[in-house]
């Protein structure tokens, strides 16, 4: 009985340690590292027989997990000794990048595979602490080094980080990683999307070493309620982090501030300026920011700027701002697949540029760290998105808790970036009591986690008191909003272009409208009428239409039309057509701009005062 009850704590324990990534480390890219990219041994394990014995047990709950469990990276002791697996003599797959467009037999694979990397490692100073840390892998992630389990991640785009420190040998250590990317009802996102189910460890793997006692974690923006006041937190992590000194410096600002970090090593801080440099679309200034303890010392580059609404406006340091957008999907616009380099992410952004954004929507989940870091450098805002989709199961709090988890995630890996000015719950989904608790508890979260940004949600739009030509948002949780977004097609999925022209709008809430979506298909190269289907003159004349109706909406402070580049999603089956693309990009997914693009572009070049007084 008792053996029953420790068994059942622990495996609880297991559970909630899925959701708890308290200790994420921040600004991994300017700390010292190991990467772990390049070539990684792999077994597909459809029915999961390196994870459960026959009894469908799992290995890794046994004391004694045995040599049939993969994790333990077994090779025969003698020739009598039976072991059904071998990684190194196993095919190689690279590590970033999803299995399907790696290899063909996985191109609609769902389900799990088992990645391994041996590495040999020599700590910089013997005192000193190792972490793997993980970009992003999808969906579920369990991971076991030299033999044993560090924990499992649930979510397919956000980073996690377990320390390998007393495991960690000079040779020959084995990183064994279960990647399962089987959707789940219950899921965040849940069974049905319309994006591409990648699987894998789809972004960069690396090893952290920082000192005995690190800097973890800060906070440091511009205080929303005063801009001369820069405000922030730090936290060190450690067993010897109470009462410490710590040292920030902006040499920009000629500021050296010294701090004492209390009982639990965290300190909170205000650094009051008259001189601030403002980051801005026009001018993206980045301070060099310096954190320096006994032990070490960190570096980031930083932006300041402050963003809020005014009834129906919304204000970048105090002025308003239009916000020309489009949205993005995290697909390679240079190789095939997910997208995850600095390289994929310039040409997304440049393109973005191209049309003349100064905002992007990256829809509908967390893109990799790159995408935020280059927005901050080159003046782009940016809307970041949890992968609350559709159909969510509103009433699951294992759910929610899962939900809430991804986004604090995102929100602790990018809550320095300036560029990033809205947070948004979700997309599309259906309005219920449920599903109003669920993401105003997100909102609340959201606020009180971070009060420098905005929070939105891709809402939809439906008719004015029954009346179909005039349009409004009818949904409990645009109260909840700074920032009132919704997604229309009409003239894709409702009517033809044309009907844009008969459609007004009575939005009654005061408060910035941004169209988070709007869209036609159209295959690169397909020419023909204006009201043929999926010709590019289609979607020319659907961007021409909805420009001039959007444009009656007076609240309305910007957009983000779907999407700049075709992307693959299994919804899209209609052959020569779409085989497997959805084709609302305004480039085809070979990188070709189709006419629509130009007329965007044309609306954003001259519209020099969009702003509605
Ligand atoms: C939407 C969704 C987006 C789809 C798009 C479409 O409303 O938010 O994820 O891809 O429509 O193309 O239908």
């Amino acid at each position: 009985m008792k053996k029953q009850v420790l068994f059942l704590t622990s495996l609880i324990t297991l559970a909630t340690a899925s959701f708890a990534q308290e200790n994420l480390i921040v600004n991994t890219y300017n700390r010292l590292s190991t990467s772990l990219n390049g070539s990684w041994k792999y077994i597909v394990d459809p029915y999961e027989n390196g994870y459960y014995n026959y009894r469908y047990e799992p290995f890794d709950h046994q004391k004694n997990p045995g040599k049939a469990a993969f994790f333990m990276n077994s090779k025969p002791d003698n020739p009598s000794d039976l072991v059904e697996y071998d990684f190194d003599k196993m095919d190689s797959i690279s590590v970033p990048g999803d299995w399907n467009t790696q290899k063909e037999n996985l191109f609609y694979y769902e389900g799990t595979v088992w990645y391994k990397k041996s590495f040999d490692y020599t700590l910089t100073k013997k005192s000193n602490r190792v972490f793997v840390y993980f970009e992003a892998s999808n969906y579920k992630t369990e991971v076991y080094f030299n033999g044993q389990k560090l924990g499992i991640h649930i979510g397919g785009f956000t980073p996690f980080n377990f320390e390998v420190t007393n495991m960690l040998k000079k040779t020959d250590n084995f990183l064994i990683v279960k990647v399962d990317n089987k959707r789940i009802k219950e899921g965040v996102p849940t069974l049905n999307t319309d994006w591409w189910n990648y699987g894998g460890l789809t972004r960069d793997v690396k090893l952290i070493e920082t000192s005995e006692n690190f800097i973890q974690d800060y906070f440091i923006q511009l205080d929303p309620n005063d801009n001369k006041k820069i405000k922030g937190y730090l936290t060190l992590n450690g067993k010897d982090i109470a009462h410490k000194r710590v040292q920030i410096k902006l040499p920009e600002l000629k500021v050296k501030k010294k701090l004492i970090t209390d009982e639990n090593g965290t300190v909170s801080f205000e650094i009051v300026s008259n001189n601030i440099n403002y980051w801005s679309v026009d001018n993206p200034f980045l301070y060099n920011v310096i954190i320096q303890t006994e032990e070490e010392e960190i570096k980031d580059q930083i932006g300041f700027r402050t963003i809020q609404t005014k009834d129906s406006q919304i204000l970048l340091n105090e002025k308003p701002i239009y916000l020309k957008g489009i949205s993005i999907h995290e697909e390679s616009p240079l190789g095939n697949g997910r997208g995850y380099s600095e390289d994929d992410s310039k040409q997304l952004l440049e393109w973005a540029k191209e049309l003349g954004c100064n905002y992007v929507r990256l829809a509908h989940y967390p893109h990799n760290e790159h995408m935020v870091r280059l927005a901050d450098k080159m003046g782009m805002l940016v809307w970041e998105e949890n992968p609350v989709y559709w159909t969510i199961s509103w009433e699951n709090e294992e759910t929610f808790s899962n939900a809430e988890n991804q986004l604090s995630e995102v929100i602790n890996r990018d809550k320095n970036r300036a560029s990033v000015i809205i947070w948004s719950m979700a997309n599309e989904t259906p309005t219920s009591n449920a599903r109003n608790i669920f993401l105003t508890k997100l909102a609340n979260y959201t606020r009180n986690k971070d009060p420098t940004r905005l929070i939105s949600a891709a809402l939809e739009q439906s008719d004015y008191q029954g009346n179909k030509f005039i349009r409004t948002i009818d949904d409990p949780f645009a109260d909840v909003v700074d920032i009132l977004s919704f997604n229309q097609y009409i003239g894709w999925y409702d009517g033809l272009p044309e009907k844009c022209s008969k459609i007004s709008w009575i939005i009654e809430q005061d408060k910035p409208v941004l169209i988070s979506e709007f869209g036609a298909g159209a295959k690169y190269g397909l020419h023909g009428d204006k009201d043929e289907r999926w010709t590019e003159e289609y979607q020319e004349n659907l961007y021409v239409k909805t420009l001039k109706m959007i444009d009656k909406i007076d609240q309305l402070q910007g957009f983000s039309p779907w999407i700049l580049v075709d992307f693959r999603s299994p919804r899209r089956v209609l052959p020569e057509i779409q085989d497997g693309w959805n084709r609302k990009g305004l480039i085809s997914e070979d990188g070709k701009k189709k006419k629509a693009f130009f007329v965007l572009q044309d609306y954003y070049n001259n519209i020099t005062s969009p702003i509605k007084e």
